[in-house]
């Protein structure tokens, strides 16, 4: 474990690791260094939006208005689209977000983890055609050819705020079908409590992959059956009446508007049943950061930056600093899930 040098995130591209040598998995690898969690990894986990540099990221991204909207993959399936948008889901007090916002400033780590410019590095990656891999506690496994499955769904359009942990947020006309839907497709056996969602992951599509090797690939999360199982719970396979850009997680991703944007996995192609609450990318890697559920809570700050605000991107040249809502302003929909916490 020689010849270690890890430094914060904002000193430089560089990887923060100069010399990984032999270890089998990132928290072997942290425990061996018997460091705690924050400070170790500063520069591996995301930074507050009001970070200077995330904001020059969104005007940068601006520069470029073609490439981000060019990026939906040919062979995307269409059936359905654009779709009629679901009235139960009205956001009145803000306006959609622009469509080169969403398609421009992502958080997608297996293209990179520093940068939001994603959509630039996402030309080898091919969602289509590709395969959903259902495991775990159901009645069997199911291998779904993921253009099928979108095509045999009514394809509907939900209006949805969206928050990052980071402290910035959109509001996404997303298209696709409840996850309850999808679940039901899954037959899991009455011994499932939780759901897992693994990320596909290519070293020779993906560049983040294959250039941040102190991250546990792939990418996973999970829920509580019950949560999974909510009105709100969405699996998005377009946006802006268009199939997903690559960008935003193509084939599928998942949608769960009263959490932090982190638990919906994107370009999701394995999901599991499973008997015990499951392990989570980022819990993992930062447990005192980022707990299990997630839930958006403005009364609980995260451990380096306050939660009650957010800075909300209209477009890329309009952000403006707006109140947080208990559960992203769902209470309504999943108070009720969590007895535990207020809902004022
Ligand atoms: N597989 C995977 N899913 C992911 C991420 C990721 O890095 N990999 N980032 C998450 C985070 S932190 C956010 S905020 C959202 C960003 O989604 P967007 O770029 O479409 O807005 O995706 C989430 N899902
Ligand atoms: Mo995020």
């Amino acid at each position: 474990m020689a010849n270690i040098i890890i430094k914060p995130g904002w000193q430089g591209r560089e990887s923060e690791i100069t010399t990984h040598s032999a270890y089998s998995g990132r928290r072997t690898f942290v425990k061996a260094l018997g460091l705690g969690s924050i400070g170790i990894v500063s520069g591996w986990t995301h930074l507050s939006c009001t970070d200077d540099s995330r904001v020059r990221d969104v005007v940068r991204a601006a520069k470029d208005p073609d490439g981000p909207l060019d990026t939906i993959p040919e062979n995307a399936p269409r059936k359905g689209l654009p779709a009629n948008r679901n009235a139960s889901f009205e956001v009145s007090e803000r306006e959609v977000s622009s469509r080169l916002a969403a398609s421009s400033y992502n958080n997608f780590y297996e293209f990179d983890g520093r940068s939001k410019e994603i959509w630039h590095l996402t030309e080898n990656f091919n969602p289509f055609p590709s395969t959903l891999k259902v495991r775990g506690h159901v009645e069997k496994n199911l291998d779904i050819n993921i253009s099928e499955l979108i095509e045999s769904m009514d394809i509907e359009e939900r209006l949805y705020r969206f928050r990052c942990v980071e402290a910035w947020s959109m509001t996404i006309p997303w298209s696709g079908f409840p996850m309850a839907k999808l679940i039901e497709r899954c037959k899991p056996t009455s011994k499932a409590t939780h759901v897992r969602f693994v990320s596909m992951s290519d070293k020779d599509e993906m560049p983040g992959v294959a250039n941040q090797p102190w991250y546990e690939w792939p990418y996973y999360e999970g829920l509580r059956m019950d949560e999974a199982m909510n009105d709100l719970a969405f699996v998005a396979t377009g946006m802006y009446g268009e199939p997903l850009p690559k960008q935003n997680g193509s084939p599928i991703r998942m949608v769960l508007p009263w959490k932090y944007g982190y638990k919906g996995a994107k370009s999701v192609n394995y999901i599991e049943f499973v008997r015990k609450e499951p392990n989570t990318f980022w819990n993992d890697l930062a447990p005192t950061e980022y707990s299990f559920l997630s839930n958006i809570n403005p009364h609980v700050p995260h451990p380096r930056w306050s939660q009650a605000s957010e800075r909300f991107i209209s477009d890329l040249e309009s952000v403006r600093r707006i109140p947080t809502k208990m559960f992203n302003g769902y209470a309504d929909w999943v108070g009720n899930l969590y007895p535990d916490e207020p809902i004022g």
